[in-house]
């Protein structure tokens, strides 16, 4: 680790807190809670991480989480995750949970929402290290559903910055949440949506959730560049993607740093993260590292991080 990368003050955007489930604490909760798991070691585990694809990687995600029960394990969760940001110089994070991929399962929304609240707020006073929650929607159920989730939030509103969605996009187009978009905006919810690379309608969604839903950033959204005048357009709206380049290496054929370089260039708030630390064995340091870009790209791609946060503007200059 270059001491340029670890000492920068860092700053995470997309990031989802089941996806920094290490096998160390699954073993762990799944000893506390009597859960049998198909693997006698973490070498094991890791061993059966051998996605190659979104769908291949989605299977092992979700029954990694099945361990994840009680209040005190979300709790347990968050916090591994957030010491871990403390010792890259994670100054802030904005925080993915899937709340559907835990109710689904029978664990209610509010033991769920709880336990992460504590770790945020226990981390905020202990490590310094500030955090927001974003609750995403699984694009693969139903609008319905992911519209009872969000009413659901509402009596945790203000535990919750934004909205985003998530899970396999394939079918699955922007569109298809347009009422849940809406109605969360007018709830006062902030919105982003995965637009992941490669993808068979990377452009068209990019577009919907730009131009029809009108998100304030979007997760991934590398293929824009296939679209110039959509670059244009995201330029002028200060719209930023968060993109992932070692998560990028697993579900597709390559991290696509060229074209992260590339809106880099062109002057797109482009910034750096890491999507599902535990499963693509690299938190945003590492995903920093892979670049190998100058170090004034690096400190850009920070200072464009702290920029399109979900922060009120006073606390984000303070960072900047
Ligand atoms: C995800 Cl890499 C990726 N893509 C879509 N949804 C996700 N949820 C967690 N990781
Ligand atoms: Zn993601």
């Amino acid at each position: 680790m270059s001491e340029f990368i670890a000492g920068l003050p860092k700053c995470e955007l997309h990031l989802h807190i089941e996806g920094t489930l290490e096998p160390e604490l699954k073993f762990e909760l799944a000893r506390r809670n009597g859960i049998a798991l198909p693997y006698r070691s973490v070498e094991e585990m890791r061993a059966a991480y051998d996605f190659d694809s979104l769908p291949s990687f989605l299977k092992i995600y979700y029954e990694g989480m099945g361990v994840l029960r009680t209040e005190p394990d979300f709790y347990d969760l968050a916090m591994g995750y957030l010491r871990r940001a403390k010792e890259q110089n994670v100054r802030y994070a904005e925080i993915f949970f899937d709340p559907q991929a835990h109710t689904s399962r029978g664990v209610p929304f509010d033991v769920v929402i709880r336990g992460l609240r504590r770790a945020l707020i226990d981390a905020e006073s202990r490590l310094d290290v500030r955090a927001q929650l974003i609750m995403c929607f699984l694009r693969d159920f139903q609008a319905e559903y992911a519209m009872a989730t969000l009413l659901e939030s509402l009596p945790y509103k203000e535990w919750i910055v934004g909205i985003g969605l998530d899970s396999d996009e394939k079918g699955n187009p922007p569109a298809k949440f347009a009422a849940v978009y809406e109605r969360a905006r007018q709830e006062g919810y902030l919105l982003t949506m995965h637009c992941d690379v490669d993808q068979d309608d990377s452009v068209e969604h990019i577009r919907q959730a730009v131009q029809d839903i009108g998100v304030n950033r979007v997760d991934h959204g590398v293929n824009i560049l296939e679209d110039p005048r959509l670059v244009d357009e995201i330029l002028d709206k200060g719209i930023g993607l968060t993109c992932c380049p070692i998560s990028n290496g697993y579900v597709t054929d390559s991290m696509k740093i060229e074209g992260i370089r590339k809106l880099l260039d062109l002057g797109v708030r482009v910034t750096i993260n890491s999507d599902d630390p535990a499963y693509f064995m690299g938190y945003v340091a590492e995903n920093l590292e892979v670049l190998n870009f100058p170090e004034e790209d690096l400190r850009q791609l920070q200072r464009n991080a702290f920029e399109i946060t979900w922060l009120p503007r006073h606390v984000k200059d303070a960072y900047l």
